[in-house]
């Protein structure tokens, strides 16, 4: 059966991990947190001294999915998309949170000033928006807000119909 591929991407805090991790469990597509792959496979290609973090070997990490993308069915989760193929992805949600609703979130992350303005800023210039409509086709990329858990509720029940459709679609 032929099974899409879905990214969920947005600004850390919005919401990307929750809502992947409970789609994947009620749509049986798999869940990739694309931070967390690259961490275990230490695909990593320097230090950021700013943001006190490893910068991603975006290479390695696009290596290491083609082909469970190719095979389909995984559902992508990461704060950036401009490096991934575009050939991998037939749809992209773009999660978005209120300011003070997303500045709570992070700063319960113990984010540091500097990381929680940028943060901020990033979501308020919807720096991750623009990315995905600079790197995919306009119609295949979606806003979808999520600030709080009806939205979430909302988010699973939309995503849950595209999915049903698209197999519908592409399997008959
Ligand atoms: P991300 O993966 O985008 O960094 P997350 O899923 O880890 O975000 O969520 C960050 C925090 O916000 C976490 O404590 C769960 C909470 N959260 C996520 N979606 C939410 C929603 N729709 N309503 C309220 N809280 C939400």
């Amino acid at each position: 059966m032929l099974l899409p591929n879905i990214l969920l991407t947005g600004t850390p805090g919005v919401g990307k991990t929750t809502l992947g991790k409970e789609l994947a469990s009620r749509s049986g597509l798999k869940y990739i947190n694309v931070g967390d792959l690259a961490k275990e496979g230490q695909l990593y290609d320097g230090y950021d001294e700013e943001y006190e973090c490893p910068m991603l070997d975006e290479d390695r990490v696009v290596d290491e999915l083609d082909n469970q993308m190719t095979e389909g069915g995984v559902i992508v989760d990461y704060h950036g998309c401009d490096f991934f193929p575009e050939r991998w992805f037939h749809v992209v949600f773009v999660l978005r949170t209120n300011t003070s609703e997303l500045y709570k979130r992070l700063e319960t992350r113990g984010y540091n000033e500097k990381k929680l303005k940028d943060n901020i800023e990033c979501e308020i210039f919807q720096v991750l928006y623009e990315e995905a409509t600079a790197s995919y086709k306009e119609e295949i990329v979606h806003q979808l807000p999520s600030n709080n858990p009806a939205e979430l509720e909302n988010n699973i029940d939309f995503i849950l119909k595209w999915i049903e459709q698209w197999v519908q679609v592409h399997n008959s």
